[in-house]
């Protein structure tokens, strides 16, 4: 755990950006839920989620496991919000390796070559993954849970543990470790309230969502894991409002998560929000 990597101010300035995105959003009618992982509505490249990424503590985090100089040599991936509402349940405990890697002359690529030049990794990629938190994470809100101690050769032996964390701290885990989230124990239903009563005795839509959880994921890995070819295509996802997984070093694990369609709006690199320091992570 990374304690303040994004600065109390710039976590709640994050966070109102993604409310903001939210109150957007829900005001067309849809609304996030399911395990409150969200890539749909351009969420993974709202302002609110590039704040967290452009952040000089985050990225000072991925340069030093890296080794690498923190401009211009990162690369971010992973990109969607955790967006949680009262009745949330959280994603089980899973490790996150791609089940088929080839080195294919020193790249990375999920298809086998059919001169069978490329070869598989003896040794699992070994990703390091994050989670910048935004609201606080305590064994009363629920949140992120790991099995401290686990890697990939350590096969489901471990207790899982909670991760309590403030606004602004990144949680960082080996993609060996199993992981995943849980909402408090037991789950209580939020009160029904006479405004709820009412709303459905019209069918109106309850008011806006307050997300009880909110949180960026975050996996950057060197420039120089990433073939060239990729590029245009994360510059698409990018411009779509689409999100590439924390895999997405290759174009064949990239292209599993193309862009849904949002509505049309501008790049996030030509809004007034943009920085110089979310450019130098994004190509
Ligand atoms: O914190 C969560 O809700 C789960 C995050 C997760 O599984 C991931 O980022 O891979």
């Amino acid at each position: 755990m990374v304690q303040g990597a994004l600065p109390a101010e710039e976590a709640r300035v994050a966070l109102h950006a993604i409310q903001n995105w939210l109150a957007e959003w829900t005001s067309k009618g849809g609304c996030p839920n399911g395990n409150g992982l969200v890539a749909a509505g351009g969420a993974g490249q709202c302002e609110g989620a590039w704040r967290a990424r452009g952040a000089t503590g985050v990225q000072d985090v991925f340069a030093n496991i890296w080794n690498v100089p923190r401009h211009d040599a990162l690369l971010t991936s992973m990109d969607a919000l955790i967006l949680w509402r009262e009745r949330t349940q959280g994603v089980s405990l899973h490790r996150d390796r791609p089940d088929s890697l080839y080195l294919e002359s020193g790249s990375l690529s999920s298809v086998p070559r059919p001169d069978g030049l490329g070869v598989r990794p003896i040794e699992p990629i070994r990703l390091v993954q994050s989670l910048c938190v935004l609201t606080k994470s305590t064994a009363e809100t629920g949140g992120f849970i790991c099995c401290p101690g686990e890697n990939f050769d350590r096969r489901d032996d471990l207790p899982w543990k909670r991760v309590h964390a403030q606004p602004g701290d990144l949680i960082c885990w080996d993609s060996g470790c199993r992981h995943g989230s849980k909402p408090p124990a037991p789950v209580n239903p939020p009160p029904v309230t006479d405004m709820d009563r009412a709303a459905r005795r019209q069918r109106l839509p309850v008011g806006p969502v307050q997300p009880v959880r909110v949180a960026v994921p975050i996996c950057m890995v060197p420039k120089s894991w990433v073939k060239q070819d990729l590029l245009p295509m994360r510059r698409t996802l990018f411009e779509s409002g689409g999100s590439a997984n924390h895999d997405s070093w290759s174009v064949d694990l990239f292209v599993r998560h193309p862009a849904p369609p949002t509505r049309s709006r501008a790049a996030p690199d030509q809004a007034d929000w943009w920085t110089a320091n979310m450019g130098s992570v994004f190509s």
